[in-house]
């Protein structure tokens, strides 16, 4: 940093606040000032209130969904593979899986069981695909999940696609959440390495978009009168989202991996522009300097943000009782930050509440409707945990 920032001011005054003489009650966390932006110390794992248990293993897993009404969960496997995990019984192959294009950060990504999956067996996945003269995009399909001897997926069909698919395979992001009403599909779609497009409403790169969950566009999404791809936006400017969670309210939380020391969790509003690549609390990852989010107030800024960064993977609301300390918490997955985050929710606010130090990269959180936390270490030999609270 060349000038002291505006952050780097409050920070001062905030140290300085903390070495004046003590008052009964803590100071409010806020959202504009240290809560909200530094370093995040993280804790041991012998100080967690679980303990980690390894499960399985899978070969560079990147997102698991639990099966509803079984023990058992979906694994995706980056280089093409979706795995059907039991609890109490062999890992099977699911068949009748896409072709993959896998490569850079591409491939397999997320899996989502549908709001009616109790009767339709459906699921979504999302994955890398190759297009014409090197160039590549995600897509995200439906099929039906035929469960028992031979698992296997039937009736696949591509409902979106990145438009326009570009060279390189970078910024996929293709994160999939449903609304809790169960009529909307929501879809992280990064900006592929590419900047402009984030903000370009011609692409839908660097957008969460909303759909039917048959793909089709609803007719109150906020551009919907332009038509084309510009219809799907649901909010804009954002860079690599590889996370997407809703809350006990109904509140849509993302998290994207920002450039250098600018990870991000926003809350996402409808028309929403989050200011990438015009503005990030980070800087480009060769030292050129992007402004921060207070020079451009026309932009929503981040809730919360990583300097140094975490890398997030994976996000999940935390809505249960097994640690009633966490409720009504977000859970996110940390890469280069080797951890687990917990964000505790404060109405529109989010403060930084606990970091455990896993020394392990983290991809994918989940949580069971028993409460119980698992998660997915990244890498060739990515481990399937769980961790079970202490006693
Ligand atoms: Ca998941
Ligand atoms: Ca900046």
């Amino acid at each position: 940093m060349k000038n002291p920032s505006p952050l780097a001011l409050i920070a001062g005054l905030a140290i300085a606040a903390c070495s004046a003489p003590a008052t009964t009650e803590a100071a409010p966390a806020d959202t504009a000032g240290l809560d909200a932006s530094g370093a995040q110390p993280a804790t041991p794992l012998a100080d967690a209130p679980f303990t980690v248990q390894e499960i399985a293993s899978f070969d560079e897993p990147w997102a698991m969904t639990f099966v509803p009404g079984t023990r058992a969960a979906l694994v995706t496997e980056r280089s093409g593979k979706l795995k059907l995990w039991h609890e109490d019984g062999p890992t099977q192959d699911v068949a009748g899986v896409p072709t993959v294009a896998y490569g850079g950060q591409g491939g397999f990504g997320d899996v989502i069981v549908a709001p009616d999956f109790a009767t339709s067996g459906t699921v979504y996945l999302s994955w890398a695909e190759a297009g014409p003269d090197r160039t590549y995009g995600a897509v995200v399909g439906k099929a039906k999940l035929v469960q028992g001897a031979a698992p296997r997926l039937e009736g696949l069909q591509i409902i979106w696609t990145q438009v326009p698919k570009v060279v390189g395979q970078g910024h996929y992001s293709h994160r999939l959440a449903f609304s809790p009403d169960g009529k909307y599909l929501f879809i992280g779609s990064g900006e592929r390495q590419k900047f402009d497009p984030a903000q370009d409403m011609k692409a839908n790169l660097g957008k969460i978009l909303r759909l039917h969950p048959d793909g089709s566009v609803p007719a109150d999404n906020p551009f919907a009168s332009e038509g084309g791809v510009t219809a799907q936006i649901w909010s804009l400017g954002h860079r690599n989202i590889l996370g997407l969670a809703f809350d006990a309210t109904g509140k849509l939380w993302n998290q994207e991996m920002g450039p250098k020391g600018g990870d991000e969790v926003n809350l996402v509003e409808a028309k929403a522009n989050y200011g990438y690549p015009i503005v990030s609390n980070g800087d480009h990852y060769d030292g050129k300097d992007i402004p921060d989010h207070p020079t451009r107030p026309e932009f929503a800024a981040p809730k919360l943000w990583w300097n140094p960064s975490v890398s997030p993977g994976g996000l999940a609301f935390y809505g249960g009782d097994l640690y009633p300390g966490w409720k009504n918490s977000l859970l996110m997955g940390a890469l280069s930050g080797a951890g687990l985050v917990r964000m505790a929710i404060d109405g529109d606010r989010l403060h930084k509440a606990d970091r455990w130090d896993f020394r392990e990269r983290i991809r994918e959180v989940e949580v069971r409707d028993d409460g119980s936390v698992w998660l997915l270490t990244d890498g060739e030999d990515g481990k399937l945990v769980k961790l079970v609270p202490k006693k």
